[in-house]
């Protein structure tokens, strides 16, 4: 069976209780729940993993290398300043989709830029929670035997 890890960066853990107007209403373990549900439904396996340390990601990731067939990450405030997770994701070499609950585009300057983003091959961003679950079934559907993403060009696909 497939492998997906999901990580989630940091504070994100404190979902649903602040900024639900940014963020949505849902904490962090029921987005966890519904996204162990679309694994289920598509037949993969998913690991979820949430840390506040820059160096906890780094390990997570470097531990995912050859291990886990694709990653969907939020990696939160980190998306913006953290050269070591870019680092680590180029390192890895293993196909990413980089998720956003909020439009980081929509947002104060400084949001707009992601350096994590040139590495992964794709970004979503701004549909609340449902972000993890479109970043999923594109990550599915590239690991999966390209059926949906054939023919759709190659930078695409992994
Ligand atoms: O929109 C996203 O998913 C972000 O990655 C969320 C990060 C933010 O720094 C990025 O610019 C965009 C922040 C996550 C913090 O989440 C909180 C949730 C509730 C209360 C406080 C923070």
């Amino acid at each position: 069976m497939k492998k997906i890890l999901v990580l989630h960066g940091p504070n994100l853990n404190l979902l649903g209780s602040r900024e639900n107007e940014i963020y949505g209403d849902l904490t962090l373990a029921e987005i966890n729940k519904r996204i162990k549900k679309f694994a289920k439904k598509k037949g993969f396996v998913v690991e979820v993993y949430q840390s506040n340390h820059e160096g906890e990601l780094v390990t997570k990731i470097q531990e995912a290398k050859g291990v886990v067939d694709a990653m969907v990450i939020n990696p939160a405030a980190y998306t913006h300043t953290s050269i070591a997770i870019r680092d680590a994701l180029a390192a890895a070499k293993i196909p990413t989709v980089e998720v956003h609950l909020s439009n980081i585009y929509r947002r104060e300057e400084f949001r707009k830029i992601s350096l994590s983003a040139p590495i992964a091959i794709g970004v979503i961003s701004g549909f609340g929670a449902f972000s993890y679950i479109l970043g999923l079934s594109a990550a599915w559907e590239i690991i999966s035997g390209e059926k949906k993403t054939k023919g759709y060009g190659r930078k695409f696909r992994k």
